[in-house]
């Protein structure tokens, strides 16, 4: 009785084995025909390491007129209606700093006339300032506001 049904048994097992291999082939097959691309994803690591580059600004020494460059100084400025005071009438070459006091009525500004520089306009009581680089040489400072330099707004520095 279950001697006779075993044979039956490990036919259909053998069919399902059978089925079950190929399916597995079928399913085998396929794979190969599509290029292992898999590998090649780790090549943009590379793209994340900047390379370490030496262009660090390297302070170089601006060979201006010649001995110490980057003199640094500050006027105070005095302005009026109308006229301009400055504490200093000679500075060194370099960057010079006005400290603007306007003592109104009028707004005002600073202008180094002859570089077509001019600061912003400081309302009266409002502290100003204003930061330039002038070269060795002869300067007139004035107040840009038209008509403002006509009526005394102007007064001479010497840079050098
Ligand atoms: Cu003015």
């Amino acid at each position: 009785m279950g001697l006779g049904r075993r044979p039956l048994a490990w036919a259909v097992l053998g069919l399902l084995s059978i089925a079950l291999i190929g399916v597995i082939a079928l399913q085998a097959v396929p794979p190969p025909a599509t290029p292992t691309a898999a590998p090649q994803a780790a090549a943009p690591a590379s793209a994340g390491s900047p390379t370490s580059s030496t262009a660090a600004p390297v302070a170089s020494a601006s060979s201006g007129g010649g001995g110490s460059g980057g003199a640094s100084t500050t006027i105070n400025a005095t302005e009026k209606d109308f006229a301009i005071a400055l504490d200093k009438s000679s500075v060194s070459a370099g960057s010079v700093t006005f400290k603007v006091t306007n003592q109104g009525p009028s707004p005002h500004n600073i202008a180094i006339k002859e570089l077509k520089k001019t600061s912003d306009t400081y309302d009266p009581g409002k502290p100003g300032q204003f930061t330039v680089d002038l070269p060795a040489g002869t300067y007139t400072v004035i107040c840009e506001i038209p008509g403002h330099e006509q009526l005394g707004m102007h007064i001479m520095l010497t840079v050098k």
